[in-house]
């Protein structure tokens, strides 16, 4: 494993060096010293990221993982609370009442929300799946109106789309009854969510994406330089990171990332978790982080779920605290490798918008310890 950058204890020194007429001048700055962050999210601010996690509205009363949660994260996703059929039960009657309690815990809680998905050919309300043609593409863009105009103001980023491309080898669109109503259905998702909402960032997210050789890789690329080229607004692309071992973290990961970063779009990694133990899971965590650092369009890191005993897949005990709160191996793993730097996100430097902490890279210049 990397050994962090030390940064706690001394004040580090900037040194700038400048021609004043014949004299040379030598300036030296002491800045204040730069704690190493003890949390996910103070670690992550530092390059000006956010670090995440799903919330289950259900599990908002217990407090031992509100404690964990509230303390170590600053990105919410409602784990299933603000998805079609949770939001939209019968058509055109919408119950945010459970989306709420997410939205309201994490802006309470000084939090900022991912808003999860406008549109999926899962999770469909029972009315929606039996729709077709012109008829489910109008259901479809009033559900992406309606939702993103309620929460207007409150979302930092919508997952617009998610999961449209098939596994396998053809790199081609997932069949699904919102498929089936033509092929602009994703754009058209898109350009409603954007008159709906100006202000959030919108993403198109999926799984398997991870791999650079991958064909479904290859095809979500493709549609999002396709957008990129026709003016469609995309602002970032989730990669949902569901590792384990039939899946693992790809080695060219870090090409995935910067590659899509380069058309111009944020990337995320938006649901990560990775099936083990021990130090290996904690290797693997580290190079995923390691990875998203070395992207500066990388903006931030969100695990999707808080104990292993919270995820969709508590067997393969995917996540960073076990089920009595306790931090793993991986959890330690990735702070250490938050706390060891990498690019600094230029969307949200710590100067801009007060998400990151006073650093000497601010003043730039050559850096002396
Ligand atoms: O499957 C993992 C994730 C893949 N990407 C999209 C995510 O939205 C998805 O999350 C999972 C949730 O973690 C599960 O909690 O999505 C599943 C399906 O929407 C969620 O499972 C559902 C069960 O299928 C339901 O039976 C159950 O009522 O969770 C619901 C609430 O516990």
């Amino acid at each position: 494993m990397t050994t962090p950058r030390p940064r706690s204890s001394r004040s580090r020194l900037i040194t700038a060096t400048g021609c004043l007429s014949a004299a040379v001048l030598t300036v030296t700055l002491a800045v204040p010293a730069l704690a190493a962050g003890s949390t996910l999210q103070a670690a992550a601010a530092e390059s000006g990221r956010y670090f995440g996690t799903a919330i289950a509205a259900s599990r908002l009363s217990d407090s031992a993982y509100t404690t964990i949660a509230n303390r170590e994260f600053n990105m919410i996703t409602a784990e299933n609370e603000m998805k079609m059929d949770a939001l939209e039960p019968n058509q055109n009657q919408f119950n945010y009442a459970n989306g709420d309690r997410i939205v309201n815990w994490a802006r309470q809680n000084g939090k900022q929300v991912r808003g999860h998905a406008l549109a999926w050919h899962s999770q469909q309300p029972g009315w929606m799946q039996n729709m077709s043609g012109t008829a489910l593409r109008n259901a479809m863009l009033n559900h992406v109106t309606q939702v993103a105009t309620y929460y207007r103001g409150k979302i930092h980023s919508w997952d617009v789309v998610n999961e449209a491309f098939a596994d396998g080898n053809s790199g081609g669109r997932r069949d699904s009854n919102l498929q089936r109503t033509g092929n602009d259905w994703i754009e058209a998702a898109f350009r409603a969510a954007r008159a709906a909402d100006p202000n959030a960032k919108l993403c198109y997210n999926d799984y398997n994406t991870d791999n650079w050789s991958h064909a479904k890789t290859q095809g979500v690329y493709n549609m999002v330089r396709d957008f990129k080229a026709r003016g469609v607004p995309i602002d970032c692309v989730g990669f949902q990171a569901h590792f384990n071992s039939g899946n693992p973290v790809p080695s060219n990961y870090h090409t995935t990332l910067q590659n899509f970063a380069d058309l111009g779009v944020d990337v995320q990694i938006t649901e990560l978790d990775i099936e083990g133990s021990g130090s290996s899971q904690a290797q693997q965590y580290q190079g995923v982080i390691q990875a998203c650092l070395s992207v500066a369009r990388c903006t931030g890191i969100t695990v999707w779920g808080v104990r292993d005993t919270d995820s969709w897949r508590a067997s393969g005990t995917p996540l960073l605290f076990d089920g009595s709160g306790n931090k793993k191996a991986a959890y330690t793993s990735v702070l250490n490798q938050l706390n060891a730097g990498g690019t600094t996100n230029p969307a949200h430097h710590p100067a801009a918008d007060g998400w990151g902490q006073l650093h000497g890279d601010l003043l730039g210049g050559p850096e002396v310890e």
